[in-house]
């Protein structure tokens, strides 16, 4: 605000100027009015943006009210695998397919196969780890031990002490007697009926081979080994021969 000294000043100011030189003189101008009073206040400004949250209140007294459950959790880790379930029912039958011997696919798939077999065949066979004679495949892990022995090897195989059952499979086991050089054990035993011969699956024998005399130890010597001629002889279970196992 401008104090009253100044507008004195300025009139004092403003009549000497004026009346320079001049026949009449202008009359001095009135002091200004005081300031007017202050105006009404202004309206409310508008609410301003919403604030954080405070923070939690003091802890009531005690003997009040328990407050309701929070919220969940978060979802804890996955639980370990439970315990296998009890076999369901049998599904329905499939959809009908072809039958094997038109579906050309699978018949492609087999005929691979029989080849393949066929080469693997033939790389043993050269190599003299196998004999083929008509449907059975001979061969020996070179190993002598006693009757039981040798059968649980050829078992655990998945095959059977060699029996031959004609001329020619009794040829084709000779041809590993004399590779080896070594008597050979038959998958054949004495059965219970002295003197009688059994195959492993308890069948009578159909083809024999004996040597001369032989057999010749009814009830003594139950088991049967070939010699390096291709004959047999009944002979003690407990000693030691070459396995030679059928498949
Ligand atoms: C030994 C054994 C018998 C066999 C005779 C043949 O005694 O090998 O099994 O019968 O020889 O002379
Ligand atoms: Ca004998």
């Amino acid at each position: 605000m401008l104090s009253c000294s100044f507008y004195v000043v300025a009139a004092v100011a403003a009549f000497l100027g004026s009346c320079h030189a001049e026949e009449k003189c202008a009359g001095i101008p009135g002091l200004p009015g005081a300031p007017g009073a202050n105006g009404l206040p202004g309206r409310d400004g508008r609410d301003g943006l919403r604030g954080e949250p405070g923070p939690p209140g003091p802890v009531g007294p005690p003997g009040g009210a328990m407050g309701p459950p929070g919220r969940d959790g978060p979802p804890g880790p996955p639980g370990l695998k439970g315990e296998r379930g009890e076999k369901g029912e049998k599904g329905n039958t499939g959809p009908p397919g072809l039958p094997a011997s038109l579906d050309t696919e699978l018949g492609n798939v087999l005929a691979s196969l029989k080849h393949r077999i066929g080469r693997l065949e033939g790389v043993l066979t050269l190599n003299t780890k196998i004999t083929e004679v008509g449907e059975k495949i001979l061969a020996s892990n070179g190993k002598e031990v006693n009757f039981a022995s040798a059968l649980k090897s050829c078992e655990e195989a998945g095959g059977t002490l060699a029996t031959p059952m004609n001329e020619e499979e009794n040829n084709a086991v000779l041809g590993i007697v004399k590779q080896y050089n070594r008597y050979a054990y038959l998958g054949i035993k004495e059965n219970e009926t002295l003197g009688q011969f059994s195959y492993m699956n308890g069948m009578p024998v159909n083809y024999t081979k004996w040597h001369q005399y032989e057999p010749n130890g009814k009830g003594r010597e139950k088991c049967v080994e070939m010699y390096k001629d291709g004959s047999w002889n009944d002979k003690n279970c407990n000693l030691n021969r070459l396995t030679v196992c059928e498949f």
